[in-house]
């Protein structure tokens, strides 16, 4: 039962709990969330005339400020309290005498339903899912802080199962050693040696071998000597690496140890065919910006494919092999192009030797629907014959099966889980953004919003994936576990209800090692400092100088400067409402010191509502042209409606750099934000939401700065402080532009994260291959949810696309 709650009813502070409580039920909601709570508690303290102080330390706010919810009943209220990251506990507490008592998660569930008005008992229970006895047997982290370092945690756990039971595992670690092969030519082991003891006697005698010859000297040179010992290509390049490559092993059959084995397992090369899962489509490599949904994933996506390729061939370079490793981008073709390649089969990754963009369209189940851009929440009925048709697409382009296959948001995650059943591959989950926690109450309201956005679906197969995938990646702690005062996004998925669908009283463990912390990086030959001036171009800097503060092409911009001196308050991202650029331009707008000192520069897509049939966009567009109108704005604000070559989105940050000004992202919730690093690294101080990503990101005050947007005059006053120091002390935008610089080298590179995406696909491999069977339940169960559950509604959906489409 909770302390804290128990606390306050014990202290003076009982009255004013029973006050607080008081208020709550003169609430017209009954459910309430963090920001209400908040609100009425702040509400209370000046009410009663209570002080500063205890608003902010007082036990009440404490215990207010870790409650995610207050659920108001007739004689009680259920409170779910959440005193550190990752645990909740859920109580009632009676209206009349404050007695507290603990609620199983499956009552809190059945509150919620009567709370929306869709509890019927007499109809029975509803579906339970619950997938926690599945991981009652695998190993489970035990510190909050220690989530998202699952492979650390794996790796001590496996080398200890090791010193347990070393006959076990030593035997699983030599069949595995046994498996690799390149092109039908055997690595590592060959039939010579056929037991693990022998492995031993052959080891001593090889590494004799090794030893004798000069470090630098080639493998090629006493590779058939080594073959004759039992030992193939894949240890080494030298004597020296090869040597070390064996020393490993040896060591870890003397004296299991973490560090080890994951350097022993980190080197053995069983990668070679990559398949990269981002399946709603409008893939590729110019103009991908144009439709909502799809940014930033593409963007990953290309840049992780790129360096991916990189690693490998460097990683197979160092383990002698000569390999073309290949890495595969699966994508829908879509017939109807609007002019970008969208409808070509095949397309080679630029900057690359083997990487390539497959398209594979979807059934032409109706034509009318899915020779088109198909929105990422009316996907799903096409997902499972997609991934059929692309598992024999990709076998053929392949040449077998691949070794390790990424899925990419809510739908490519889905088709991931189904290819890797199918094949036995590693599977890997990228989230990028989990819409539950997007849309608050999202699926206690599904049956309304389904018509819509078909959470029931989604929140569905994001289930089955994040429980079928082998590892998951996320860009931020917070995106597993969340922070001290918000829910992590996986968090959200742990227990809810979907009304008269079914209740989860256990989504995700995110406790369990599957997660990792994986951040990406920034594609450093278009993104880089501003201060570089070899690498830039002049005509291009040129241009787009005066793209930026004098072009006057109403097909593109909008909006004249009057004086274009003043620094730059810049921005760039689709105008999406959660992007939030109105909130910007709002801020900005009402601040006559802010207009005083800087101009607002805007890059977003689309001038013009008519160009787009996005309800948003248009939305965010009529909204921005309002605010222009009523702050008059004229002579202060430009406007760019322009779809940025990749190279011009590089330099763009760079000519705002020269001019000595900021970069702002003011998105209400950002899941990472990959235009952080991008300004970042390009020398540009920056602002970015504290709601998200940004916040692991930017180290407030030290590499750049975190901003609230829902308060607009204190994130315009921290500007134009910031603005004030830089007049004052000309010094001072130069140190805050090159911690950013720093901060992006040293933590958000490409190379940092594709070693650690491989070395974790090698561990993960290994240990999805000494514990399979243990794994079987849980897919046995997903897959029933897939056909049961899943399917009848992607089903549905697709009667409903055909009967739209008939309608028309
Ligand atoms: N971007 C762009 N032109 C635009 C808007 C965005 O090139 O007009 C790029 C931007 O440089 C970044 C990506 O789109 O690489 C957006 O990624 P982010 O993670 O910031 O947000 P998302 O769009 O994924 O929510
Ligand atoms: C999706 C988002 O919403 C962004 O915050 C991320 O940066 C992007 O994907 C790439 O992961």
């Amino acid at each position: 039962m909770s302390e804290l709650l128990q606390m306050v009813i014990d202290s003076d502070e009982r009255a004013d709990l029973r006050q607080f409580i008081g208020l709550l039920y003169q609430q017209e909601k009954r459910y309430l969330l963090r920001s209400d709570i908040l609100q009425i508690f702040s509400e209370y303290c000046a009410s009663v005339g209570k002080e500063a102080n205890f608003y902010n330390h007082s036990l009440l706010a404490r215990l207010i400020y870790f409650t995610q919810e207050f659920i108001v009943e007739n004689e009680s209220l259920c409170l779910v309290i959440r005193p550190v990251v990752a645990r909740q506990e859920v109580v009632r507490i009676n209206r009349e005498d404050l007695r507290v008592e603990p609620m199983t998660i499956q009552a809190y569930l059945d509150l919620c339903d009567q709370t929306a008005g869709r509890f019927r008992p007499q109809d029975g229970d509803v579906l339970e899912l619950d997938f926690q006895p599945f991981y009652d047997f695998s190993p489970s982290i035990r510190d909050p802080k220690n989530i998202g370092r699952g492979v650390q945690f794996l790796n001590r756990y496996l080398s200890s199962k090791l010193f347990q039971d070393p006959g076990q595992w030593l035997q699983t670690l030599f069949q595995f050693l046994r498996l690799h092969r390149y092109n039908g030519t055997q690595l590592l082991i060959n039939e010579r040696i056929q037991t693990q003891q022998q492995l031993s006697t052959q080891l001593k005698r090889v590494l004799a071998l090794v030893s004798s010859r000069r470090p630098d000297e080639p493998y090629a040179n006493f590779r058939f000597d080594m073959q004759s010992l039992g030992f193939e290509p894949g240890w080494g390049n030298t004597a020296a690496r090869v040597r070390e490559s064996l020393e490993l092993l040896d060591a870890l059959i003397d004296s299991p140890d973490h560090e080890i084995l994951e350097s022993l397992i980190s080197r053995i090369p069983m990668l070679f065919r990559v398949v990269l899962v981002s399946s709603h489509g409008w893939f590729g490599q110019e103009g991908v910006l144009g439709r909502p949904d799809t940014g930033g994933q593409v963007v990953y996506v290309l840049d992780q494919a790129r360096s991916l390729e990189k690693q490998l061939q460097e990683d197979h370079a160092l383990a002698g092999l000569e390999t073309t490793p290949k890495v595969i981008i699966l994508t829908r073709l879509i017939a109807n192009n609007d002019g970008t390649r969208s409808n070509q089969r095949l397309e080679k990754v630029y900057g690359t030797d083997n990487a390539w963009i497959l398209r594979v369209p979807f059934r032409e189940f109706n034509p009318s629907v899915t020779q088109n851009w198909i929105s990422r929440f009316e996907i799903w009925p096409y997902l499972e014959s997609f991934a059929l048709d692309s598992e024999r697409e990709l076998l053929a382009e392949l040449g077998g099966r691949p070794d390790l296959i990424v899925g990419n948001y809510s739908d490519g995650n889905l088709v991931a889980f189904l290819l890797a059943r199918r094949l036995k591959v590693t599977q890997c989950n990228i989230a990028h953004a989990l819409e539950k926690s997007k849309y608050a109450l999202s699926n206690l309201h599904w049956q309304e919003l389904d018509e819509q956005y078909h959470f029931s679906l989604q929140y569905t197969a994001d289930l089955i994936a994040m429980n079928a995938a082998n590892f998951i990646i996320s860009s931020t702690y917070q995106e597993i576990a969340g922070t001290p005062d918000s829910m992590g996004q996986y968090e959200s998925y742990r227990h809810f209800t979907m009304p008269e669908l079914y209740h989860v009283v256990s989504g995700i463990d995110l406790f369990n090692p599957k997660f990792n912390v994986v951040p990406p990086g920034v594609n450093e030959n278009i993104y880089f400092p501003y201060t570089r001036t070899e690498e830039r171009t002049p005509g291009d800097r040129e241009r787009l100088e005066q793209l930026l503060f004098s072009l006057e092409d109403s097909e593109q911009v909008f909006g004249h400067l009057a004086d274009p001196t003043k620094r730059p308050l810049f921005s760039m991202a689709r105008l999406d409402r959660i992007k939030n650029l109105t909130g910007l331009a709002e801020c900005f707008a009402k601040s006559p010191e802010l207009q005083e000192r800087a101009n607002l520069i805007l890059v977003a897509g689309k001038l013009r509502a008519e160009d787009s049939t996005d309800r948003e966009e248009i939305a965010e567009i009529n909204r921005l042209y309002e605010i222009v109108d009523r702050y008059q704005l004229a002579g202060k604000i430009r406007w760019l409606g322009v779809r940025l070559a990749k190279v011009d989105s590089g330099e763009i940050y760079r000519v705002v750099a020269d001019r000595q000004g900021i970069f702002v992202q003011p998105a209400l919730f950002e899941a990472f934000g990959l235009t952080i690093l991008e300004s970042m690294i390009s020398g540009l101080p920056t602002f970015a939401t504290r709601f998200g990503g940004p916040l692991e990101i930017i180290q407030d005050g030290v590499n750049g700065f975190l901003i609230n947007p829902n308060a607009q005059e204190e994130m315009a006053a921290s500007i134009v402080e910031f603005l004030s120091k830089c007049d004052a002390n000309p010094d001072y935008w130069q140190q805050i532009s090159s911690r950013g610089i720093q901060r992006v080298y040293s933590t958000y590179t490409w190379k940092i994260h594709t070693t650690r995406l491989l070395s974790l696909a090698r561990i993960y491999g290994f240990w999805n291959y000494g514990s399979q069977e243990n794994r079987e339940d849980l897919l046995r169960y997903i897959e029933m949810l897939f056909y049961l559950l899943y399917k009848p509604g992607a089903q549905k959906l697709l009667e409903r696309h055909a009967l739209q489409v008939a309608i028309e």
